[in-house]
């Protein structure tokens, strides 16, 4: 099936991954929301709702001295391979895949709807979370499964990321092969977090500096997360900086954050050579 093509316009948009254009508030439960029923197959036992996550960013030393990839100026990037042993990863690979929630989104290229070759899967904390993909609205379905909470969970243990970053979406992309790919894009730009756990199938992931308007060496301006003021960042622009690739292997774990999304595009090329399937378990922190 078509996929959008990656190089057809200058502007790097972040339609090849589906990043919201519209979020509605999941973390406030309005007046109206009605009262959980909860499970009451025991009695009249209610189960209590889940806390909404705390949502901060990553600020743990040992992430930042030991999984950081350094190289990569004006970006906060780290990569854990073997977060998971393989039989964990390949027993989630296996539930993951039976979920029954997948389907290929649409794109919408030149006015035409173009159904995208990867299939994914989309969950968030609460029901009232609603978003936009390329003109698209996302199947959003709440809450998580078992599996993905529990991953969520692990995520945010105080061994790992720690509680205090917490995660309200998580989407899923299905590669069945290399032939599956997904185009260069950034994500949207208030994702404070951007959490991957990447299983089966290693694949290869390139994250590229966006060159800034004009000169090569301009200075290029950046927007910071909807709370954070918004400094002009100075550009090294050097080679080693502007290009990186990171092989996601089954069982890893990637973190972006900071002002990655604002200086970099990320892409998962097509390797034809790889006939197994590969999922990635994406979680995001959506905010208004
Ligand atoms: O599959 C991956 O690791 C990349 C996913 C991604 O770039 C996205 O969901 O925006």
């Amino acid at each position: 099936m078509a996929e959008r093509p990656a190089k057809r316009s200058r502007r790097v948009r972040s339609e090849a991954s589906p990043s919201p254009d519209r979020v509605t508030d999941a973390f406030k439960l309005p007046a109206s929301q009605p009262k959980p029923q909860g499970d009451k197959s025991q009695g009249e036992q209610l189960i209590a709702p889940r806390a909404q996550p705390r949502m901060e960013q990553l600020t743990k030393s040992e992430w930042f001295e030991k999984y950081r990839l350094k190289e990569l100026a004006d970006a906060e990037v780290f990569y854990k391979a073997n977060w998971v042993d393989s039989k964990t990863a390949n027993a989630w690979l296996k539930e993951l895949n039976e979920l029954s929630e997948w389907y290929r989104p649409k794109l919408k290229v030149y006015g035409r709807d173009i159904t995208q070759s990867r299939e994914i899967a989309a969950y968030s904390t609460s029901p009232i979370l609603t978003l936009k993909y390329s003109g698209h609205p996302v199947e959003i379905h709440s809450p998580f499964p078992r599996l993905l909470q529990e991953i969520a969970d692990r995520l945010s243990n105080e061994d790992c990321l720690g509680n205090e970053v917490g995660f309200n979406h998580c989407m899923l992309n299905r590669y069945q092969s290399g032939a599956i790919h997904l185009g260069k894009h950034h994500d949207n730009l208030e994702n404070k977090v951007i959490v991957t756990v990447s299983l089966g199938a290693a694949r290869t992931f390139i994250l590229e500096r966006k060159k800034p308007r004009g000169s090569k060496q301009a200075t290029l301006s950046a927007r910071g997360p909807a709370d954070t003021p918004s400094p002009k960042l100075k550009s090294s622009y050097d080679s080693d900086s502007q290009h990186k690739k990171i092989i996601l292997g089954n069982g890893s774990l990637l973190v972006m954050q900071g002002y990655t999304q604002h200086n970099y595009t990320h892409e998962i090329p097509k390797e034809r050579r790889i006939k197994d399937p590969r999922i990635s378990i994406t979680f995001r922190q959506l905010i208004n």
